[in-house]
């Protein structure tokens, strides 16, 4: 995928030379097949076409680069590692490579072989040598999220610093509580690491970038309610996965100018699909880069995916951190409340994320919800069963399904997806 011969870089993070070369060949061919075949495109789809080009190559080479000016890189897996404490004092926070089935013999040497395919892709990653990230990072944040993964991180430790977060599994006031208190040590081990102290003044900027990330990314998720959607979901996907290793500040203002140009689309009724075209919200696990699996099983089989109600998707962005506080401390309290709205399968009780997937349906106009569990991953399998009934009593078709990265399934979630599209269109 790379232009430029990035070899000596890639050697000196002690990548696997030869397994990378195999696995950006893989990575490749697949973009081509999944994303260059897809008809009327936006044209501002063009700088992501270019990122994930360079995704191992020029953005490691930005990373090394500000490393070398005192700079530090926090690689992270989860949307509750607070973005802004890291840009506050001029880090800059990726997301680690976790959404690719490689590594996989070195993976399953150290996790049973029934653990989530996100949890192995990352063990696989690093154990293999082949994500660029997690070589360039100066630490990795881990959090208490699902059992798999809090205990995964304990192994991934003995390779590469692993700083766990504990996430409160409750909502209750002492959870709060907890979860401040976490903040404000996730701080302080921030302001260890860079040796620069987090103040009113920078986090009100490290706010600020975040935020304007999520609004441009809010912006482009509101034009997808249009009839007919101006953007594919597999395009609206790749967005919402390079939110998580892109330069903020040049990510925001490119996904800005692609929204210009779709409401000029929506403007002139145009859209990536016909009328007709049956409209469904993909609902569950996380679709890191590059899983791209189900939708683009949904959107080869005659419909289109207009939302996702994930991680990668709306939760990361749905709500802002407020800007209005002054001091410190408010601008702490406000990152609390933020990042406790999440309403990820890990807690319990979750009603809040039922709630928001009914409003979903509703807003986007979504003809039917496919919820996606990656395949042993206990908190989305599980919490599906709460999903299908509250949708069965609002009247809203749903399919469930549960795969891993493999690609053995595939004609097999075709047909269901197909029966399921049959049963949308009446
Ligand atoms: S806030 S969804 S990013 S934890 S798929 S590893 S849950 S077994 S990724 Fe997640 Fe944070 Fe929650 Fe979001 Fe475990 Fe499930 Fe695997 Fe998962």
């Amino acid at each position: 995928m790379a232009q430029k011969d990035y070899r000596p870089m890639w050697k000196d993070l002690g990548l696997n030379l030869e397994g990378h070369d195999q696995l950006l060949n893989v990575l490749g061919q697949a973009y081509k097949d999944i994303y260059m075949k897809q008809e009327n495109r936006p044209k501002g789809m063009q700088y992501l076409d270019f990122v994930i080009s360079e995704a191992h190559g020029l953005r490691i080479e930005e990373l090394m680069e500000t490393k070398k000016k005192g700079n530090k890189v926090i690689g992270t897996f989860c949307v509750y590692v607070p973005e802004e404490l890291i840009l506050a004092v001029g880090g800059t926070c990726v997301g680690l490579c976790a959404g690719a089935e490689i590594g996989i013999d070195e993976a399953e040497k150290v996790l049973p072989r029934n653990t989530c395919a996100l949890i192995k892709s990352f063990m696989g990653f690093k154990l293999a040598g082949l994500c660029p990230y997690i070589q360039a990072s100066d630490l990795v944040v881990g959090e208490t999220t699902c059992d798999g993964k809090k205990k995964a991180y304990e192994i991934l430790n003995d390779y590469k610093e692993t700083y766990v977060m504990e996430i409160p599994q409750m909502k209750t006031e002492r959870d709060r509580t907890l979860w401040k208190g976490e903040l404000i040590q996730f701080k302080e081990k921030v302001e260890e690491l860079t040796g620069r102290k987090i103040t009113a003044e920078n986090l009100k900027e490290g706010i600020k970038i975040a935020n304007d990330k999520r609004r441009a990314l809010q912006r482009l998720s509101a034009l997808r309610k249009a009839i007919p959607s101006p953007i594919s979901g597999l395009d609206a996907l790749l967005v919402n996965q390079i939110a998580f290793y892109d330069d903020p500040l040049r990510f925001t203002r490119a996904v800005n100018d692609l929204c210009d140009e779709l409401e000029e689309r929506v403007k002139n009724g145009i859209g990536v699909t016909k009328n007709g075209t049956p409209r469904i919200l993909v609902s569950g696990s996380p679709m890191a880069v590059p899983n791209w699996k189900i939708p683009f099983i949904i959107e080869t089989s005659g419909a289109i995916v207009v939302a996702e109600e994930s991680c990668v998707g709306e939760r990361s962005t749905r709500d802002l951190v407020d800007e209005s506080g002054k001091t410190l401390d408010e601008m702490i309290d406000a990152l609390v409340d933020r990042y406790f709205k999440i309403d990820c399968a890990c807690f319990t009780p979750n009603q809040d994320r039922l709630d928001h997937i009914v409003d979903l349906v509703k807003a986007f106009k979504a003809d039917g919800v496919i919820h996606y569990s990656i395949q042993f991953c206990t908190p989305y399998t599980v919490e599906a069963y709460k999903v299908e009934k509250t949708l069965q009593q609002k009247g809203i078709l749903l399919l469930k399904i549960e795969t891993d990265y493999g690609m053995e399934d595939v004609g097999q979630l075709k047909t269901r997806i197909e029966a399921f599209l049959e049963m949308v269109r009446g």
